[in-house]
């Protein structure tokens, strides 16, 4: 028996990948990975919610149809560059290093593209980066400077920054399907990342939506006038659609009747950088809407409520055109076959609000913010129709992509494959008891406190800190909108110390120390000037 063991094992290691993936039966399977920006799970169709079922997206949907669906996703902190870091290393930000947008991800440490080709991937990104620094591990990539603008944007190549005339969806959608058609090596199978701007602020549609959506009233949610009560750090947030919007750049709102000069617009480049075209086709589509705003003569919470449509209706209208790229990649992998053996993979960097508490942006612990959408297909190996409810993370995709690709996963990545549960190995609710999270970006943007805490399939524990001392729990089975923070109700006395306890046992499995929850001033003052300066 030993010795049948031992030359199984040698037979396994001397298939070189090339023989492997000469075999229909073992070739390991290609990755088409997707990923937007900001795109809430209320607004893909596939989740049910009453906003996506006025604005659908057929073929993000298509995933879903194929394969699995992920009810339980979270991120590990909601903000882009961090969720990026985490995707890579398949570990939490302070492993990682990458805690907070405007850091420079150490790019020499090991990470999922550098893994893949050494077991003979083919790797290539397009789009979005925003972890500064440049790409490491990808034979091929092209992406956006920074955030990237919807129109006409800038892209790094090499050494060379070049503006592409056009729309950024479009754009890297293209990039993606003439990697597929024309530059990749046919005899590896090969991992793209495919990722976008949109939906971003500030949500600007293609020329082709900019009316898209104007004929529909969206839902806006209950918890829009949301007093926050028993809820410290979000009362203190700046991120309340009808306070804290830019009405030029982001609600697109004119000075005046008539015009087409914008109302508070900070960062001109948005617009500015349009073709003289572009902008008279969006003038024409935006000034009757605007003159009608301005007929209205809106006070108060209608004032209110129209801001709130106004965003619904720029943010869905982006959404539009990424639902369009991704079905002219699913048409293409399922024209040339490719599907067969393709793990398609649907994400976005974190979760968003869509006027829940009030809110847009993210970077609260709350459900909105902390969901992930993902959907998953690869025929063979995932059930078509399927749903996991498990509790999963995007500490999970490095983990995940390398067991598809039959590499050895590094034993101090801290999330899991989601092989077993995609198998029915193991089931969703021995997967995991708790995730754990941790958002440290403050002072910045929209001024959400740091946080961190745990979710169980019923419950919610998140403290506050820095500077601030607020616990909040939540009963999500009671409370799914989180409004009544229960921390100090009697009733929860019981559950509040068993939340405490997993968190503890939480952060030390995690090897989280003291210094995590530490800020000097000096690093206080520099953030705050970086963000507002
Ligand atoms: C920009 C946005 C913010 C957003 C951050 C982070 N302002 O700064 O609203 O929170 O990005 O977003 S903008 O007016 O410049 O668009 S993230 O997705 O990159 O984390
Ligand atoms: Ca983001």
């Amino acid at each position: 028996f030993f010795l049948v063991g031992i030359s199984l094992i040698s037979c396994k290691n001397n298939t070189s990948e090339k023989e492997e993936d000469k075999d229909p039966e073992t070739k390991r399977p290609n990755i088409v990975f997707i990923m937007t920006d900001d795109h809430a799970a209320q607004a893909i169709s596939a989740y049910g919610h009453p906003v996506s079922k006025l604005a659908p997206t057929p073929n993000i949907d298509r995933i879903a149809q194929n394969g699995v669906k992920f009810n339980n996703n979270f991120c590990t902190n909601s903000i882009c560059g961090p969720s990026r870091a985490v995707i890579l290393t398949g570990k939490h930000s302070h492993e990682n290093g990458f805690r907070m947008n405007g850091e420079v991800f150490d790019g020499s440490q090991p990470t999922l593209p550098k893994f893949l080709k050494e077991v003979g991937y083919q790797t290539a990104l397009v789009g979005k980066w925003h972890l500064h620094g440049l790409p490491e591990g990808f034979d091929h990539w092209n992406i956006l400077v920074d955030q990237g603008n919807y129109y006409n944007p800038d892209f790094i190549k090499g050494k060379d920054t070049t503006r592409i005339e056009g729309y950024a969806t479009d754009i890297i959608t293209e990039m993606g399907l003439d990697w597929l058609k024309n530059n990749r090596d046919e005899d590896k199978p090969f991992m793209l990342m495919v990722q976008h701007k949109a939906p971003h602020r500030n949500w600007m549609p293609a020329l082709r939506h900019l009316n898209k959506y104007d004929s529909i009233e969206f839902p806006l949610p209950d918890s829009y006038f949301s007093d926050h009560e028993g809820q410290v750090a979000a009362q203190q947030q700046l991120q309340t659609i009808y306070e804290d919007m830019y009405e030029g750049h982001d609600l697109k709102m004119s000075v005046e009747k008539g015009s087409d000069s914008l109302r508070h617009n900070p960062w001109k480049t948005d617009f500015e950088r349009m073709t003289k075209e572009q902008r008279d086709t969006w003038n024409a589509a935006y000034r009757p809407k605007n003159d009608a705003f301005h007929e209205a003569n809106l006070t108060g919470k209608e004032l209110a409520k129209w801001k709130g449509q106004r965003y619904l209706r720029d943010y869905l209208a982006t959404v539009a055109s990424v639902d369009e790229g991704v079905g002219e990649i699913l048409d293409y992998l399922e024209e040339s076959g490719l599907d067969e053996n393709t793990l398609i993979v649907y994400t976005t960097d974190q979760g968003f609000y869509l006027g829940e508490k009030g809110f847009f942006d993210k970077r609260f612990m709350y459900e909105e913010s902390l969901a992930m959408p993902m959907l998953m297909q690869l025929p063979g190996e995932i059930e078509a129709g399927s749903e996991i409810s498990a509790l999963t993370q995007n500490l999970d995709f490095a983990p995940t992509f390398l067991d598809f690709a039959n590499a050895e996963i590094p034993q101090d990545m801290q999330g899991k494959s989601l092989r077993t549960l995609m198998n029915n190995s193991v089931s969703d609710e021995d997967f995991r008891n708790a995730i754990y999270y941790h958002y440290y970006d403050f002072p910045a943007f929209h001024m959400v406190k740091r946080h961190y805490g745990i979710r169980t399939n019923r419950f919610k524990l998140m403290h506050f800190y820095d500077n601030i001392d607020e616990w909040e729990l939540y009963d999500l089975k009671e409370d799914p909108k989180e409004m009544t923070n229960i921390y100090n109700h009697p009733d929860y006395a019981e559950v509040r110390e068993e939340m405490h306890q997993s968190l503890d046992s939480l952060q030390e499995e995690y090897n989280i120390t003291d210094a995590e929850f530490k800020t000097t001033p000096e690093e206080k003052v520099e953030r705050a000037y970086r963000n507002f300066a």
